[in-house]
């Protein structure tokens, strides 16, 4: 069986956050070794180097707390065209680079997969749901919106590039959220979104939740794309992001979500975003990054036979 090539993006994306290191995340997921990890699995690996946004035009919104938005709007049309290219060629890689990517990443990657006849479903692994709308972020930083972007909430037409295969709400599933701000409260009651608070993996555990997601694609016969934000691993373990948010998953139950993901034989596509080089701690969230990447794509204590799920 030859498998598909895993696909390198490095997006040096930052204006997204309220402050400055994230560009240099690209650069240290390569100094961690993600490229050789993938290549000591059996993947053929291609790194295209770092996407550059296109040409920004003046954009201004009501809501005067945005930040950067003609240079997020920019990334995002230059995202979303190199994961529709990319996905349908390999398994894409975005090593970000902050949050505000995956507006591209998942608006790419949904209309490559409607166009092949699969729904894409996301597992979004997060401390925050990021799902305010350009209207109701009061940070104004573009990081906090890409999934009602991508799912298609009101508000973004006329800024952000049109969304043509907007997510359906129903397919994505958030785990390790900890932090919501009021207006992503009260829109996630009606949104249809699955959301599995740390409560709810203290009460139930992750395999339990995300097994139970992935019945859901596999059921649907849909494309997995996974969101790892830096954030929704516990700040103890991994200090190289900005918005560092206590209490989140642990070493063993990250690792265990990328394990049972590798076994569902799902995933299609991988976000790596926020992780900030500035304040990391010679370079152990890059490494605990890509220990986690290899989990998701193979690595293995013992050889045992693939469990179902
Ligand atoms: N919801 C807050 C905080 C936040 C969202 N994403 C991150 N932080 N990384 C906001 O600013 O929108
Ligand atoms: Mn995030
Ligand atoms: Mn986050």
């Amino acid at each position: 069986m030859t498998r598909k090539p895993c696909i390198l993006l490095g997006v040096p994306v930052q204006e997204g956050t309220g402050r400055l290191g994230c560009d240099m995340g690209p650069s240290a997921f390569r100094t961690a070794g993600l490229a050789g990890a993938l290549r000591d699995l059996g993947y053929m690996v291609e790194d295209r180097g770092n996407l550059a946004p296109g040409p920004t035009r003046d954009l201004t919104h009501t809501n005067g707390a945005i930040k950067f938005l003609p240079e997020i709007v920019a990334w995002t049309k230059t995202i979303a065209q190199a994961a529709y290219e990319a996905s349908g060629e390999g398994i894409p890689i975005f090593l970000g680079g902050d949050h505000s990517l995956s507006a591209g990443s998942m608006t790419g990657l949904s209309r490559r997969a409607a166009e092949d006849d699969h729904p894409l479903f996301v597992l979004w692994l997060d401390s925050h749901p990021d799902f305010h709308t350009l209207d109701t972020t009061q940070s104004g930083n573009l990081h906090g919106v890409p999934m009602a972007y991508a799912t298609g909430r009101g508000g973004f037409d006329g800024y952000f590039p049109a969304n043509p295969v907007p997510i359906r709400p129903e397919n994505v599933c958030m785990m390790g959220i900890r932090s919501v701000d009021n207006a992503e409260r009260a829109a996630l009651a009606t949104a249809g979104v699955t959301i599995h608070d740390m409560r709810a993996i203290d009460e139930n555990g992750v395999v339990t939740l995300l097994k139970a997601f992935l019945k859901r694609v596999a059921a649907a016969n849909g494309r997995l794309h996974v969101s790892l934000d830096v954030d929704f691993i516990d700040p103890n373990i991994a200090p190289g992001v900005g918005t560092t948010v206590p209490g989140g998953a642990t070493f063993r139950e990250a690792h265990l979500i990328m394990e049972i993901l590798h076994d569902s034989g799902l995933v299609t596509s991988l976000d790596l975003v926020e992780l900030n080089p500035f304040l990391d701690e010679r370079g152990r969230t890059a490494l605990l990054m890509v220990d986690l990447v290899a989990s998701l794509m193979g690595r293995r204590v013992l050889d045992r036979p693939t469990r179902s799920f």
